[in-house]
């Protein structure tokens, strides 16, 4: 695949060489964990529908570049790229796609379900825009608790949850009270196989936040510069006290809207080939490599590495146990308490 140099602006880089490591093999690190995922769901291994998030990895990665443990994110039903860019460990993530008693949530959750409170993730989920008030509860919290370095939350969702109703009501909720809250909208131009272009009424969904008193801002969401220096400002902003921030990453998935589904039956090849020339790893390949920041050899190192890690978390999911029968209600319900109501 060839990058397309005359939409790459060559900025400079001034990013750390271990930030630059660490955005280069978290992105190698979901699409090699999205395509063998794959593999392994048309072999039958996963439990259930898998969504894969190939393409798309500069969003959660240019965003996530900015987080710690300490600030959260909420993710959708196409979750595995937000997993990883946050830090789960994607043998636990595998093994959860395949229902094993190893995974994250042991193996109860299964793909669009995979959470882990102690790195700030607040879980995947199938409702579509369910992400963006469990986000906004947690930037109120992180406000209420008024923490000297304010935990921010991240809310992904994407194009298709823009015209719900939760999205407007959060916008103008976090707008008055200030929430460090940020709206990260993964456009990929599509909602299952209905275009953006016919179910949404704005071809800029970021102008949509300017309504709220909000800063919009549309990224090239092919390119992890454009995301994080966009998310840089929108982290600054949100743990300074000055509240929310949309983004709206203009991004693409590589495969169908699941792993079933044909693409090909809705969109066009030139639009595919198009995405596909502005792809987010190999543009990042070029700027470095071009301006001297890291070699080849650097980055076939990381390849590799990732290479045995996927691999590894694949044997470690395959060999796992599935769970006894007894886990069945374990984790399902909170244990009842009256410190847990607030009542005590
Ligand atoms: C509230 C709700 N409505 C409808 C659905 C069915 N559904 C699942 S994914 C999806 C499309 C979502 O599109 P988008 O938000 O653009 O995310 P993408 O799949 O492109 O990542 C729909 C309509 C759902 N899961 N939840
Ligand atoms: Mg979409």
């Amino acid at each position: 695949m060839k990058k397309n140099k005359s939409e790459n602006e060559k900025k400079s880089v001034s990013i750390s060489p271990k930030k630059l490591r660490w955005l280069y093999s978290s992105m190698y690190r979901i699409r090699r964990f999205e395509e063998t995922m794959l593999e392994q769901t048309f072999k039958g291994n996963a439990m259930g529908v898998t969504h894969p998030s190939d393409g798309q990895e500069a969003g959660p990665v240019g965003i996530c570049a900015h987080l710690t443990d300490k600030d959260w994110i909420g993710s959708t039903h196409r979750g595995h790229g937000h997993c990883i860019a946050k830090g789960l460990e994607t043998n636990r993530m595998m093994a959860e796609i395949m229902g094993r008693s190893t995974g994250q949530c042991h193996g109860k959750g299964g793909s669009m379900h995979i959470a882990d409170f102690s790195k700030g993730m607040l879980g995947a989920n199938a409702i579509v825009g369910a992400s963006i008030p469990l986000a906004v509860g947690a930037a109120l919290t992180s406000k209420y608790k008024n923490n000297e370095k304010k935990s921010v939350a991240v809310a992904f969702f994407g194009d298709g949850a823009t015209s719900q109703g939760v999205l407007h009501e959060s916008m103008n909720l976090s707008s008055i009270w200030k929430l460090p809250v940020i709206f990260a909208c993964e456009n990929n131009g599509y909602a299952e196989a209905t275009p953006s272009w016919y179910a949404v009424s704005t071809d800029d969904i970021a102008s949509r936040a300017e309504g709220y008193g909000i800063p919009g801002l549309q990224v090239d969401g092919m390119d992890v510069f454009s995301v994080y220096d966009a998310a840089e400002q929108a982290v600054k902003r949100a743990r300074s006290g000055e509240g929310p921030t949309f983004l709206e990453i203009k991004t693409y998935r590589y495969h169908g809207h699941f792993h079933a589904d044909d693409p090909k039956k809705y969109r066009k090849q030139e639009e595919e080939d198009y995405f596909k020339s502005k792809d987010c790893l190999i543009s990042f390949e070029e700027r470095v490599t071009e301006s001297g920041l890291m070699t080849s050899e650097d980055l076939n190192e990381i390849r590799n590495e990732i290479e045995e890690e996927i691999k590894k978390a694949t044997d470690f999911a395959l060999t796992s146990p599935m769970p006894d029968h007894d886990e069945l209600y374990k984790d399902v319900y909170v244990e009842y308490s009256n410190s847990l109501l607030g009542l005590r």
